[in-house]
């Protein structure tokens, strides 16, 4: 480290779990949290619905359209890889990136459906490497009571299961994770800690963009 570029450097903080864990809510409360306190920060999604790959996402989730599962996968992973070199340019201004959902969706979803594991990982192999990863747990039970749940493609409980198992076989050191059962400020509050010491490594330099 020590150059001007590392310290100034934002961090990659990503918020992964179950459909209706909780992540939109936290990214917003944690985004205006961080603000207040002085840090520069921009919330990202994936999939990213903007963009013509992501309508394309957008139409298959919501069942207006059908798309084999390997081809959804690499759309998944491509609405990503259009968006890295902004991602990279914003993290290098030293802007903090709260990003909802990334590569661990995109595997731990497909994974579940049944495609290969490892084929799932490759087409991620590449992107910004997460700084942390905040997982919010929650019990696909509890999730399936939630407002809204069942409109989107993946929404049933046998299936989120099996996504969970997915999502920790990708756990390492960088994840932190979160008990989402609780209330909306307990959650928030088990999140503020992990993502204030993150943001303050990456500005000194002791995390470099990888
Ligand atoms: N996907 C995604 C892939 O297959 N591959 C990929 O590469 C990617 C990136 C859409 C789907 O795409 C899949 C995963 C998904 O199935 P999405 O657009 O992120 O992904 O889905 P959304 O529908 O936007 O979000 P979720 O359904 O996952 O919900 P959130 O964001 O987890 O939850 P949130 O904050 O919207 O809250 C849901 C409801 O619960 C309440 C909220 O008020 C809201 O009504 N709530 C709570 N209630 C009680 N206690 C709490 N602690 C609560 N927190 C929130
Ligand atoms: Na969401």
């Amino acid at each position: 480290g020590g150059g001007g570029d590392a310290e100034k450097r934002g961090a990659l903080i990503v918020l992964e779990g179950l459909d209706r864990s909780g992540k939109s809510s936290q990214c917003r409360a944690l985004a205006s949290f961080l603000r207040g306190r002085g840090e520069s920060v921009e919330e990202w999604r994936f999939p990213d619905r903007t963009t013509a790959i992501g309508q394309m996402i957008s139409s298959y989730l919501s069942q207006a359209s059908e798309l084999d599962d390997s081809a959804v996968h690499l759309l998944f992973a491509a609405n990503r890889w259009e968006k890295r070199s902004l991602m990279e340019s914003t993290l290098r201004k030293g802007i903090t990136l709260l990003i909802d959902r990334y590569s661990y969706s995109g595997v731990a979803f497909s994974a579940a459906k049944g495609l290969d594991f490892q084929w799932c990982r490759t087409p991620e192999t590449g992107l910004p490497a997460a700084d942390l990863v905040l997982y919010l747990d929650i019990d696909p039970e509890v999730a399936a009571s939630r407002g809204e749940y069942g409109l989107e493609r993946y929404e049933k409980v046998d299936f989120q299961r099996r996504v969970a198992t997915y999502y920790q076989a990708m756990r390492d050191s960088t994840w932190q994770t979160v008990d989402a059962n609780q209330s909306v400020d307990e959650v928030q509050e088990a999140l503020r800690e992990a993502a204030v010491s993150v943001i303050q490594s990456c500005k000194s330099g002791a995390e470099l963009l990888r």
